[in-house]
């Protein structure tokens, strides 16, 4: 298998989508409007990580670039919760990529209290051999559900997949103090946003 070859592509639309939703947010800011995106992240899934999830849902390996739809994954973290329907809204807009999928784990978290918005889109890259379309995945989320998903993330990896039951209700507890705090956050949004147009005009 011939790594470099196919991670080529996804590599490209990590860096343009990177680019393109940077470009928004500084359009916000040129307007002096609230952003609603704080900031982004991007990544190309690692080879390893790629293979345990193929032998996990047997997908075989001529099929990973169809089955396998978060090789190319985009982060992009808001403030608010309604930021991230602001941001839905764009994209849906855009007729540089075409929406495959929509899951919103806001209206319904996933059992282990996960909270994001995520899309899958096609997006097409040019290569020196044409235009190839290519799978990748948005997640759009709150500063406090990223929060919440990074250190979920680690006791993942720490145990494995098997967190240990005790941790897991602690972190549901936590799940819900996290969107607690997005919903107390909306209710003052207005006054936060006042008071960061004055901090930015200084
Ligand atoms: P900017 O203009 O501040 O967004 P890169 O290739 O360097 O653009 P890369 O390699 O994906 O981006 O970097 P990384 O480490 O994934 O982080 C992406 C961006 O998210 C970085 O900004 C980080 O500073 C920013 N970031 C990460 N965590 C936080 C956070 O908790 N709060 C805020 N506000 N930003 C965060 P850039 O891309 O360097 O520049
Ligand atoms: P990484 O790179 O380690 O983050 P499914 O069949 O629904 O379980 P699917 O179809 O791959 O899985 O898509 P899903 O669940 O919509 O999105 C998968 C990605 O969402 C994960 O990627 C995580 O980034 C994130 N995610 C989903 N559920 C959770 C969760 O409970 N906790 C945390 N922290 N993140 C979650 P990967 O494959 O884990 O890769």
């Amino acid at each position: 298998m011939n790594w470099e070859a196919l991670l080529a592509p996804y590599t490209q639309v990590v860096e343009e989508l990177k680019v393109k939703l940077k470009g928004m947010r500084a359009q916000f800011e040129y307007e002096s409007r609230h952003s609603p995106i704080e900031f982004i992240t991007g990544r190309v899934k690692p080879v390893q990580s790629i293979m345990e999830k193929a032998e996990s849902r047997r997908v075989p390996l001529n099929r990973i670039e169809q089955d396998i739809q978060d090789i190319a994954g985009v982060r992009v973290v808001c403030q608010f919760v309604d930021d991230i329907y602001t941001v839905v809204d764009m994209l849906r807009a855009r007729h540089d990529l075409e929406i495959i999928e929509e899951k919103d784990y806001i209206v319904e978290k996933k059992d282990s209290g996960y909270r994001s918005f995520h899309m899958i889109i096609e997006y097409p890259v040019g290569t020196i051999h044409g235009e190839k379309k290519v799978l990748a995945e948005i997640q759009i989320r709150t500063l406090a559900m990223n929060f919440w998903a990074t250190n979920e993330h680690s006791l993942n990896y720490k145990y494995k997949g098997s967190i240990p039951k005790e941790i897991k209700t602690r972190l549901q507890r936590a799940a819900e103090a996290a969107f607690k705090l997005d919903e107390e956050m909306s209710k003052i949004r207005n006054e936060v946003q006042e008071a960061q147009r004055i901090f930015h005009r200084k």
